[in-house]
């Protein structure tokens, strides 16, 4: 009896957690960046869902703000990769690419091991689209 009584508060309890992970949507950043020339940073805010990929939540920033655009293309083992950033696009003949960072809420800048269709961001996060040259 006391064992059911503590399930049903332990269930009660943790309830609400499990429904605000499934159904919280959070801000994430897109900042855009060039190596190569010295245009400004420009910052866009989005929002991300619970472990929604980066690719859905660019397409949402496309759809809600019209100086954002991108295309990708599509890799028969990877994904999405990503191609173009507002009219810029990589090249592989200048060996230009749109580089993957992201900026944790911690503050630390990392580099995904993953594409733009399996990186999974977070709440706060910062991506930095960079284009630059390998
Ligand atoms: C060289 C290379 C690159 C070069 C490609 C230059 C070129 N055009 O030749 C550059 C520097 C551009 C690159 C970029 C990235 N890469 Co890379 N890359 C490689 C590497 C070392 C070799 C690929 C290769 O030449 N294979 C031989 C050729 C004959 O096969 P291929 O199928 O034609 O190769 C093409 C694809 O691999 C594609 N490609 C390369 N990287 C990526 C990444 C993604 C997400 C996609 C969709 C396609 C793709 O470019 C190649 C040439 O067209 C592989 C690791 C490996 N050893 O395989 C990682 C690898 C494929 N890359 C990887 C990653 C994560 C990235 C980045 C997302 C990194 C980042 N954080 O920015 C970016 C892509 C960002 C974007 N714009 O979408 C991962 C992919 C893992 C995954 N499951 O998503 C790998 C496996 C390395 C790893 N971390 O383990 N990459
Ligand atoms: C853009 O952002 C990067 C990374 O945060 C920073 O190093 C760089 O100085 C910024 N560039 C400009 C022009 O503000």
């Amino acid at each position: 009896m006391v064992m059911r009584i503590l399930l049903s508060v332990a269930l009660l309890l943790l309830a609400p957690g499990i429904l605000a992970g499934k159904y919280d949507r959070f801000p994430i950043y897109v900042m855009t960046m060039n190596s190569q020339l010295n245009t400004p940073n420009v910052t866009y805010s989005t929002y991300g869902v619970y472990r929604g990929i980066l690719l859905g939540a660019l397409k949402r920033l496309e759809d809600s703000n019209a100086d954002f655009k991108f295309t990708y293309t599509e890799d028969l083992n990877y994904g999405p990769y990503l191609e173009s950033v507002n009219g810029l696009a990589g090249n592989d003949q200048e060996h230009t690419y749109w580089e993957l960072l992201v900026k944790t809420k911690e503050g630390q800048i990392i580099r995904p091991d993953v594409g733009i269709g399996c990186y999974i961001p977070k709440a706060n996060e910062q991506i930095i689209l960079k284009y630059t040259t390998w």
